[in-house]
């Protein structure tokens, strides 16, 4: 026993040398012949070392199973699929308990930047199951590999690996520490790089957007980049429609921004199952329910959750998994304060009369309820 306990230490021992002198032999080493000239640029664009730079990629490992993950063909699940997995009671209660942990700081920013609260809840919730499961990969490994070892997304990956560079130089953060997800999605929003770079905030004033641990600087994050990309504060998400005859088929969602205005769904058989107020600019979804298709007029609030991941079932599951926090949320917060009658009952000195807490769930065909409330502090 002694001796097993003696022989581990001393492979401990043994690693951790290795480790501190930085001579832990990768199992597969960046080729520098293909990271030489992305060296080069960063030394002449931003001024990095390049000395740091060649210590720094001769600690990186290109990564099989990244390269794996991102080869996987794009999973194309139908929407009944999807929503099993995200819109689950497990997912919504855990939702429910983040609202009622962070509630005031949900509150502060969903009012400053004009977006609801339950999206910016549900966004965490799906990205990263409340900030649960944030990524077990090595950032830098994961950018390198794509960048250096992808050639058809080589271009991208190699300008989000510039941009984890002058992030970590800006932040002060140790490139080789960062982990994320396989294609460098990192902290509990799962911002990449350039992300980072563009909409991430520092809300709680400590002098850096901290996306990793900082619950008031990652909602703000979620909030300033609904905020960039159009979120109408107030305005709904998406309802349900019913559909006749064919004529739908260039209303259809296709990956842009909605042109048509919603008086012209009428003509095509489109007919919103919600009133929608005034005649926005909308487009028409179409999921794969199990007992058929299932359509939805989405407005512009519906394609800036596409901004975050391009489908139209995430952006959906986003939307969903909103809806049941808050109605939940809401209807937790109406059953523990007593009600307006019970309050005034209990000033004129009334002893007991049974409090009428609102439904929770009831009449919630508006969504965004709360974001106007929310808005209008703005
Ligand atoms: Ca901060």
């Amino acid at each position: 026993m002694r001796n097993l306990v003696a022989l581990v230490l001393s492979l401990v021992l043994a690693l951790a040398l290795c480790w501190t002198a930085g001579g832990l032999a990768l199992a597969d080493p960046l080729d520098p012949k293909l990271v030489e000239p992305f060296i080069a640029q960063m030394v002449d664009r931003h001024g990095f070392s390049r000395a740091g730079l060649e210590t720094l990629f001769g600690q990186v490992e290109r990564s099989e199973r990244v390269l794996a993950a991102i080869s996987k063909p794009a999973e194309a699940k139908p929407w009944h699929s999807y929503r099993r997995i995200f819109v689950t009671p497990e997912r919504i209660r855990l939702g429910v308990d983040f609202w009622k942990r962070h509630g005031d700081i949900l509150e502060r920013v969903a009012a400053h930047y004009g977006v609801a609260p339950e999206v910016l809840v549900a966004i965490v919730g799906v990205e990263t199951y409340y900030g649960a499961n944030t990524g077990d990969y090595r950032v830098v490994d994961a950018l390198s590999s794509l960048a250096f070892y992808f050639p058809s997304r080589a271009p991208f990956f190699t300008s989000e690996l510039e941009a984890f560079l002058l992030m970590t130089r800006d932040q002060k953060l140790d490139p080789l520490t960062l982990r994320g997800s396989y294609a460098g999605a990192m902290g509990i929003p799962q911002f990449i790089p350039t992300s980072y770079r563009r909409y991430a905030v520092d809300f709680d004033a400590d002098g850096r957007p901290d996306i990793w641990r900082s619950v008031p600087d990652v909602l703000a994050s979620v909030a300033n980049y609904f905020k960039e990309h159009g979120w109408e504060a107030g305005q709904p998400v998406a309802v349900p429609a019913r559909v006749t005859g064919d004529a739908y088929q260039p209303l259809l969602y296709a990956g842009k921004a909605p042109e048509i205005g919603l008086d012209a769904f009428s003509k095509a058989g489109v007919v919103p199952e919600t009133p929608v107020a005034g005649q926005p600019k909308a487009m028409l979804v179409a999921l794969d329910a199990e007992g058929g298709k299932e359509f939805w007029v989405g407005l512009m609030n519906f394609y800036v959750i596409t901004r975050y991941s391009h489908s139209a079932s995430y952006a959906m599951a986003v939307f969903q998994l909103a809806q049941a926090i808050r109605d939940q949320a809401l209807g937790d917060q109406a059953a523990a304060v007593p009600t307006i009658d019970q309050i005034v009952i209990d000033q004129i000195g009334v002893s007991h009369v049974a409090s009428r807490p609102k439904e929770p769930g009831v009449g919630n065909n508006n969504s965004n309820e709360w974001a106007i409330d929310g808005g209008a502090r703005h």
